[in-house]
């Protein structure tokens, strides 16, 4: 399946929209540092786990859990900070927009399936643990194999691109309370 035309207001079809709550987990840390593109990973759990793989787009929203900082080890050895999202101001707790990934990375051969969103916002801390309740309310593009890590991040951009687009449409806008 082609990825959907940039200039057409989208048209919600079933399953979407699908509203799902989970936390952040710790990733590969290879989003920021290799792609430029931080991504808030998530735990994998049902009924995540019965979408096909691919790239989606909707909203989500993410706030604070009740528990003290820790450090967790990523798969790779390496401490992460857990903070539970305390340092979320209140303007980052809103329902905003997110482009989505869900599969096993080929481009970096993952043996395990992942979730992760980009949420198009400017947050000022890391939320590791922190609560997110998200809506997905349609489908982008199968998962790809790139060449290039330049061919992978041009993709990404243009995912991100068509939610921003797709995301201010009014049928996209009218399922945004979904998230509050
Ligand atoms: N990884 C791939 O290997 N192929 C893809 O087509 C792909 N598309 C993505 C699209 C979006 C919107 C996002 C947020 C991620 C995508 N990724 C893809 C995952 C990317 O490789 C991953 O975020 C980084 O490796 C960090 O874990
Ligand atoms: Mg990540």
């Amino acid at each position: 399946m082609s990825r959907p035309p940039a200039d057409v207001e989208p048209v919600i079809k079933p399953p979407f929209p699908i509203t799902f709550e989970s936390e952040i987990i710790a990733g590969f840390g290879r989003g920021l540092s290799e792609l430029g593109i931080p991504t808030a990973n998530i735990n994998i759990m049902s009924p995540l786990d019965s979408l096909d793989n691919g790239i989606y787009y909707g909203y989500c929203r993410v706030t604070p859990v009740d528990c003290n900082e820790c450090e967790v080890k990523r798969a790779n050895g390496k401490a992460v900070d857990f903070n539970f999202g305390r340092q979320l101001e209140k303007c980052d707790q809103v329902a905003l927009p997110m482009v989505m990934s869900v599969g096993y990375n080929p481009f970096y051969k993952n043996t395990t399936k992942a979730a992760e969103v980009h949420i198009m916002h400017k947050f000022p801390n890391n939320f590791y643990g922190a609560h997110i309740r998200y809506t997905v309310l349609g489908y982008i593009r199968p998962e790809l194999d790139y060449t290039t890590r330049e061919a992978l991040i041009a993709d990404i951009n243009k995912d991100i691109d068509y939610a921003n687009f797709a995301l201010l449409t009014p049928s996209c806008q009218e399922y945004k309370s979904l998230v509050a």
